[in-house]
């Protein structure tokens, strides 16, 4: 399993919004832990996670249930 795309891109200062689709069997969670968010997402959800993009710089993103940022699931938020 892992985030498609793994590297997200956006400018500073942008009002983001990531719309997510759990494709995978499993439950999963979208996590950027720096900046305080994450959703849950059961088997074939559907949700959105919305941020200030305010401050320059790379934060990770990561699946924080047992196991998957060691298979994968981890990417990085680019802010410039
Ligand atoms: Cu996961």
């Amino acid at each position: 399993m892992t985030f498609n795309p793994l590297r997200v891109e956006v400018h500073a200062g942008a009002r983001v919004t990531v719309e997510l689709t759990n494709v995978d069997g499993e439950d999963h969670d979208f996590a950027i832990t720096s900046l305080g968010k994450k959703l849950l997402l059961k088997p074939g959800a559907a949700g959105k996670v919305q941020f200030a993009a305010k401050k320059a710089g790379e934060y990770e993103i990561v699946c924080t249930l047992a196991g998957y940022k060691d298979a994968g699931m981890v990417g990085v938020l680019v802010v410039k």
